[in-house]
């Protein structure tokens, strides 16, 4: 190499190192909590039906067999005066809904950078030895047509997942699972299985919900003129060995 390629390799390479400090890695973010009312102490139910179908309604919970409650049961709601109770709605699981649009989140979601955070408290009466519970969230593109789910819990009858302790509120986790490209909504849901909120007299119980919350995290690849950066920086270092 001689002295003039070397000095423009220099000039060259004192540019990528300035490019490289110019070019922001775009911040990683992880969001509020997108659900509207997480602890049940300011809307009524909105309407289950009306979240699953048309209207599809977002912001609001609905509950197939719920009511919202003060303190019952023994049990006082994990914070605020209110929380979410569910009954035997005849079918296998009662469940509880809220829908979120996610749009404003698209571009990141739809470059496969998203990944989603929910989880709830729950807490059943002392005579439902281990009630069986879940949470889930069903990712919906922009005809509400689903993308697929993410569940943590159970909705047979293995496993226990809530004691029967009324002191204490048993969490369930859904932590960092994936959002599909081109979710346009969440469908946020509690479940109870039916069978395990029943005592051991046969009479149905209730369970109990509160402390909801849902957050997106993006980590953001390094931006392209970085990479490009970067990739310019080991050709010319080999170039300069050779
Ligand atoms: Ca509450
Ligand atoms: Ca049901
Ligand atoms: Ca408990």
């Amino acid at each position: 190499m001689n002295k003039q390629t070397m000095c423009c390799a220099n000039v060259v390479f004192g540019i990528l190192l300035a490019a490289i400090a110019a070019a922001p890695l775009e911040a990683a973010y992880t969001t509020g909590n997108l659900l509207t009312d997480p602890s049940f102490e300011n809307n009524p139910l909105g309407n289950y039906v009306q979240i699953l179908g048309p209207p599809n309604n977002t912001n609001v919970w609905g509950a197939e067999m719920g009511a919202l409650s003060g303190a019952a049961f023994g049990i006082t709601p994990a914070s605020g005066a209110v929380m979410l109770g569910m009954s035997d709605d005849g079918g296998l699981t009662t469940q509880s809904f809220q829908l979120i649009d996610v749009s404003p989140y698209a571009v990141d979601i739809n470059a496969n950078l998203v990944t989603v955070d929910a989880s709830g408290l729950f807490n059943t009466p002392a005579t439902i030895a281990a009630a069986v519970s879940s949470v889930s969230v069903t990712y919906l593109d922009n005809t509400y047509a689903s993308l697929g789910f993410s569940i943590v819990g159970s909705n047979t009858l293995s496993g226990g997942f809530v004691d029967n302790n009324v002191t204490t509120w048993e969490a369930i986790n859904i932590v960092g699972a994936a959002v599909p490209a081109n979710t346009t909504y969440l469908l946020m849901q509690f479940a109870y299985n039916n069978a395990s909120l029943f005592d051991s007299q046969g009479v149905p119980g209730v369970g109990f919900v509160d402390d909801a919350s849902l957050t997106l995290t993006a980590v953001p690849e390094p931006s392209s003129l970085l990479l490009a950066a970067l990739a310019a920086i080991g050709l010319l270092a080999w170039r300069i060995r050779k």
